[in-house]
């Protein structure tokens, strides 16, 4: 596929979830990698660049994007041939997508063994890791029931339904504002993640800080489930996460919307639970409580406050 095909099916939302639209990236940089021809390495580069801030700038919140794409450029640092250039980028997105199922696999049997026999467990969006999880419970045997809401405005809980009908799990279909009211039937929360910040906050699909604040007032623990690509490594130089808005018409045709010229239709889509809402993240590498988000930044992305103090030439040692 088309690196700019990709970047409008990513827009379009034709491909979505986090998780989904790194790998889609990884693989339309590894193919365009492939298609570029190999005569002059800085002409490779800036073209592997352009494609790379395309596909960056899609869908500004899931970080998973940007970070998957850092990881794939990366094959470009010490190529000294347009040939080896194109292998360090083919190279490093397959393991990147391979890297990334497996993590969500590691992550369904960590996250599975937080569900217990007899759990009734509620889910906000479509989130593959956070399903990953509830169908490895439901797979290893225990008895689960689960509450999946419909997600305005673009329904992403109907592919959540489809996917639990078809694994043969026993769920309820609600609208978004009836969390509240159903947060007593449930044990567990689980939902997945577009970014985690460096103090343990989540952002992820509108709604989710809602379900979260429902879930803490009722004493129900809220898991994330998140592969370390999603934890963000510039919030530790206090860059905040770009909250996506997207269009109007997306809530409310625009023929309505027309006729209530004093109506502004507002549809961010996703939103920022605090870490205290949260219990734990499981994550590949393990299950974390949120406040040790910087670990996994440091240890497993590689990008400690030391290397942006380098990156940004910020003397941290006092001058005389
Ligand atoms: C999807 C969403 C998902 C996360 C995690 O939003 O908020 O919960 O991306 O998903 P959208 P996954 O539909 O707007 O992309 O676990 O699949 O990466």
């Amino acid at each position: 596929m088309l690196v700019t095909e990709t970047a409008d099916k990513i827009k379009r939302m034709e491909i979505r979830g986090a998780g989904r639209i790194a790998r889609a990236a990884a693989q339309a940089l590894s193919e365009y990698a492939q298609s570029l021809p190999a005569d002059d390495l800085d002409t490779f580069r800036d073209k592997m660049k352009e494609a790379a801030d395309l596909l960056v700038a899609t869908r500004p919140t899931a970080v998973s994007l940007p970070n998957a794409v850092h990881i794939v450029m990366a094959g470009l640092e010490h190529a000294q041939t347009p040939d080896s250039a194109r292998e360090g980028v083919i190279q490093r997105a397959g393991t990147f997508i391979d890297t990334s199922r497996h993590a969500v696999e590691q992550i369904a049997q960590i996250g599975a063994r937080h569900i217990s026999d007899g759990d009734t467990i509620l889910t906000h969006c479509n989130s593959e890791a956070a399903l990953a999880c509830i169908i490895e419970a439901h797979r290893s045997g225990k008895d689960i029931e689960v509450f999946a809401t419909e997600v305005r405005p673009r329904n992403q809980g109907l592919v959540t339904i489809r996917t639990l009908n078809d694994a043969g799990i026993p769920t309820n279909f609600i609208v978004d504002s009836a969390v509240r009211s159903f947060i007593n039937d449930v044990d567990l929360v689980i939902i997945g993640a577009d970014a985690v910040t460096v103090n343990g906050a989540v952002v992820n699909k509108i709604g989710t800080s809602q379900v979260a604040h429902s879930a803490s007032e009722a004493r129900v623990n809220v898991i994330v489930a998140a592969e370390t690509y999603k934890f963000a490594p510039r919030t530790i130089i206090g860059e905040l996460i770009e909250i996506e808005e997207r269009p109007a018409e997306e809530v409310l045709s625009m023929e309505v919307a027309r006729s209530l010229p004093h109506v502004t239709v507002r549809n961010p889509a996703f939103d920022i639970t605090p870490a205290e809402y949260i219990d734990i993240i499981v994550t590949e590498a393990g299950a974390i409580p949120p406040q040790m988000a910087y670990v996994i930044i440091k240890e497993y992305l590689g990008w400690g406050i030391e290397e942006f103090h380098k990156a940004f030439e910020i003397n941290t040692r006092h001058e005389e």
